[in-house]
């Protein structure tokens, strides 16, 4: 029994061994936005790599949290696994709303009230972009993704993908201001060791980025905000 347990621990170590963390960084070149002009702010880039020649180990779903506060969602930029449910809790003393309808996977949740929340199933690949019906500067982006090997670059760049089991691997990006061609370029595959592995800088450039006015849910132009000093029965303060 002692040698079967000591048998089973030393698998057990080498499968942990086996796995290395990948650890790179990106910059952001030709930007026009003055957050990355002026402060460098390299965040919001989603790195993430997807297995070739083999199925990969499936994403495990779980519930996941995109905020409705201060009139934006939190966080801006969203992750999740493919079968992901996303909460939508709206901490606002006005009424909120969430849909998609170009691009992703389409929904509404309707117009909900302070304090509630709703929430949505994420069932395909894909990029999600996040908009309010009542409130047209209000958008975010949920990135759907058939992996569980994702991260989601810091304002200095960085990033790092734990738990990478070796093998052949797409890795891929995406960032909210980069044409699809420019992300295309930047792919690379990748042979992940058991050792960890370090990749070289990656610079993932903004140009020809044109930020289109998006439309309501019913195709249209939003209309005048509401007024919304009123402050509706159980808001959180
Ligand atoms: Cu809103």
């Amino acid at each position: 029994m002692i040698w079967l347990w000591l048998i089973c621990f030393s698998l057990l170590k080498a499968g942990e061994s086996a796995a290395a963390t990948v650890t790179g960084q990106v910059t952001l070149a030709d930007s026009r936005e003055p957050s990355v002009r002026e402060r460098k702010d390299y965040s919001g880039v989603v790195v993430w790599l997807e297995a070739v020649g083999s199925a990969g180990r499936l994403p495990a779903p779980g519930t996941f949290v995109m905020e409705q506060k201060g009139k934006r969602f939190l966080p801006h930029v969203l992750v999740v696994p493919i079968g992901a449910t996303v909460d939508f809790p709206n901490f606002d003393p006005i009424f909120h709303n969430a849909f998609s309808n170009f691009s992703g996977q389409p929904f509404d949740t309707g117009l909900y009230a302070p304090g509630t929340s709703q929430s949505v199933h994420f069932r395909r690949p894909g990029i999600v972009r996040v908009f309010c019906n009542i409130h047209s500067t209000m958008s975010a982006v949920i990135v759907v993704l058939p992996t569980h090997l994702y991260a989601v670059t810091s304002s200095d760049g960085t990033f790092r993908l734990a738990d990478v089991p070796p093998g052949t691997y797409q890795l891929r990006f995406w960032h909210e201001r980069s044409p699809g061609e420019t992300l295309k370029k930047v792919e690379r595959t990748l042979h992940v060791e058991s050792a960890n592995e370090k990749l070289p800088l990656v610079t993932i450039s903004e140009s020809g980025y044109l930020q289109v006015p998006h439309k309501n849910k019913y195709g249209k132009e939003y209309a005048p905000p509401p007024r919304e000093h009123t402050v509706y029965p159980g808001a959180r303060k």
